[in-house]
């Protein structure tokens, strides 16, 4: 078996092995060592082996930053881009996000959730065991919670990690058409509550000139803070409006899209620690060509993150492999980072640096086998999945878990 732990020099063990006890990783390290290691923690317990054959193994993936509960689809609207109408046109006349909150609000519980389920099943069966999800097509008190209760429950039915996100503050419901201020303060007041209820692991927001002001994303981080919940930000995805530096200001655990950031923003993310979050789906399915400034990250030190950001409307992927080579063309991420991108970079991202995305002891034992020989061949091929088996908290994880039904 081979261990990619994605460290720096990819952690590679060519021939290496892990024990697991519960949830975690009790041990890893080169196969020549692991008869005495398993030895000295032989207990009464009876340990079960699961047979690797020889194939490479990495962390269990982790997509940093999706909106997978939504109702409807948005084939029409790529359609109408493909003749000449831009997203932002789309979003001004109406259609856009507020298309799919209209389909959010009609669909059941039951649609939101099972629709849902099918496309965490298809991420999982390439190998992601933790995945963020975020709000933001309800956008009110009590549609926002049937997407937050619908994400929560696929931890219930899948051997997955769910972080959830509030993205109350994504678009302007047509109730609060020309009022967005008296929307913020709506959501300000609808926090506590979605909190109360268990609902929400960290606040996130929409900056940008068809979204919020800084200004009124402020409001709602306040609201975050004062509940104790770390925040996270949609910034300089379409223009510079200094999202970043507010989102970094605050302490977020990450600030997402950033083709449009500059070197204040570079380095307000450095001084705090924030993850770039970076999301080749959108940048692709929009067709921008003004790339985030990757060497400026580099060059301060930011760690970088890449995620799916699955939503109808500029990311309909479902492939987390498929942005990671996207990292690597159309972004010139090497192989390497792009891995650590999805793994432990993403972890810090969610505030699970300290338990998830590294084969490390005392980390949770999610993992992926690959029929690949290297690292490198996760980035290489697209369209297509090597990923074998996937072990999630100790336990394989059944093969009817893993069919592609999304
Ligand atoms: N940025 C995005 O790319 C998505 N949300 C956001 O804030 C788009 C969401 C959509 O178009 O439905
Ligand atoms: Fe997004």
């Amino acid at each position: 078996m081979s261990a990619a732990a994605g460290e720096p020099a990819w952690g590679w063990l060519p021939e290496g092995d892990l024990l697991t006890r519960g949830e975690r990783i009790e041990w890893v390290g080169p196969s020549a060592e692991a008869e005495a290691a398993w030895q000295a923690r032989r207990g009464t317990e009876e340990a079960e082996v699961i047979e690797l054959q020889c194939r490479l193994v990495t962390p269990g993936l982790i997509d940093a930053h999706t909106h997978l509960v939504y109702g409807g689809d948005r084939a029409r609207e790529f359609e109408m881009r493909l003749q000449g109408a831009s997203y932002e046109e789309i979003a001004r006349a109406g259609g856009g996000i507020r298309s799919t909150v209209a389909a959010t609000r009609a669909a059941s519980d039951e649609t939101l959730f099972s629709a849902a389920l099918a496309r965490a099943r298809a991420l999982l069966a390439e190998g992601v065991t933790t995945m963020e999800i975020k709000s933001g097509y309800g956008l009110s008190l009590e549609h926002e919670a049937r997407c937050l209760r619908a994400a929560r429950r696929l931890a219930t039915a899948l051997p997955i990690t769910v972080r959830t996100t509030s993205l109350a503050a994504h678009a302007l419901p047509p109730e609060f058409e020309g009022r967005a201020d008296d929307y913020i303060e709506a959501v300000c007041a609808w926090l506590p509550q979605w909190h109360a209820e268990g609902l929400v692991d960290a606040v996130d927001g929409f900056c940008e000139r068809i979204a919020f002001t800084p200004a009124q994303v402020e409001r709602v981080f306040s609201a975050a803070r004062a509940l104790g919940l770390p925040v996270k930000l949609h910034a300089e995805q379409l223009s510079d409006s200094g999202g970043a530096a507010l989102a970094a200001r605050l302490g977020a655990l990450s600030a997402d899209h950033l083709e449009y950031l500059g070197d204040d923003g570079v380095a307000a993310m450095a001084a705090s620690g924030t993850v770039a979050m970076l999301l080749p789906g959108a940048y692709y399915f929009l067709r921008e060509t003004k790339l985030p400034p990757i060497a400026a990250l580099r060059k301060a030190g930011v760690p970088i993150a890449i995620a799916t950001d699955h939503n109808p409307g500029t990311s309909p992927t479902l492939s987390l492999l498929l942005m990671l080579n996207m990292a690597c063309t159309l972004f010139r991420l090497t192989p390497e980072e792009a891995l650590a991108g999805v793994t432990r970079h993403a972890a810090q991202a969610l505030g699970l640096g300290a338990s998830h995305g590294q084969l490390r002891a005392g980390w949770r034992a999610d993992f992926a086998v690959w029929a690949a020989e290297h690292p490198n061949e996760l980035a290489y091929r697209f369209g297509h999945n090597p990923c074998t088996a996937v072990v999630a908290g100790g336990q394989t994880v059944p093969p009817s878990h893993l069919h592609r039904t999304a």
